[in-house]
């Protein structure tokens, strides 16, 4: 039996995940949430350098190997923005689509590309990076937020081949096709393979 500390504040991060290690996990492998308040300075330059100064900072806090995402979403027609500054792009949710809605206002459908980036990190506690996996989806900025699922930046998120946004569809739908589960699918695949 192995433990895994899971490097997360992110309360809609953790239901996703957790849903998807219901699955995924066989009695082997065990997780916890990091304790207490986790909010380590996210000073990366990259969503893996992101990802892996969480992981650590959970496993330094919990004296086991923990895993950590940092995600983002990337629009082609804003250069890649809000990209690593996903969390801090504006001071709340609804201001942060708000302002992505502004940016795009003139921008036509077919320039209004953009994907969800998500890099995974499994750390140890003396700061060895053990294994890293990234997941991405592709979709379009939406006009306008509709949906009631998800979280962030989802009710603007729109898959043309699903005809719905990422906040219209059900916690089991989006842990089908997300970025999050192309990066954990593996993730825990390697774990399986490697340390259980
Ligand atoms: P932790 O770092 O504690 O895990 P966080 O919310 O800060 O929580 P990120 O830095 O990875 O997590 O996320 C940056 C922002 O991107 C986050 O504040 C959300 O607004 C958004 N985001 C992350 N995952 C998302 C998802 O699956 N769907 C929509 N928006 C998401």
């Amino acid at each position: 039996m192995i433990k895994i500390a899971l490097g997360t504040s992110n309360p809609h991060k953790l239901e996703e995940i957790n849903d998807m290690l219901k699955e995924l996990c066989s009695e082997d492998i065990e997780f916890v949430l990091v304790d207490g308040d986790f909010n380590p300075d996210e000073n990366g330059l990259t969503f893996e350098e992101n990802s892996y100064i969480k992981a650590v900072e959970a496993a330094k806090i919990m004296n086991m190997p923990a895993l950590a995402d940092d995600t983002g979403l990337c629009v082609d027609a804003l250069d890649g923005r809000p990209g690593i500054y996903s969390a801090r792009y504006a001071p709340n949710q609804e201001a942060k689509i708000k302002k992505i809605l502004e940016e795009m206002k003139d921008v036509s459908y077919e320039n209004r590309k953009a994907h969800f980036a998500c890099t995974m990190t499994l750390a140890a506690p003396d700061g060895t990076k053990l294994h890293v996996q990234t997941g991405r989806i592709d979709g379009i900025i939406d006009t306008k937020p509709s949906g009631e699922h998800g979280f962030g930046y989802d009710p603007i998120f729109f898959i043309p081949e699903l005809n719905k946004t990422m906040a219209q569809m059900t916690l089991k739908e989006k842990n089908t096709l997300s970025h999050r589960a192309r990066a954990l699918k593996p993730m825990i695949d390697w774990i399986k393979t490697n340390f259980v």
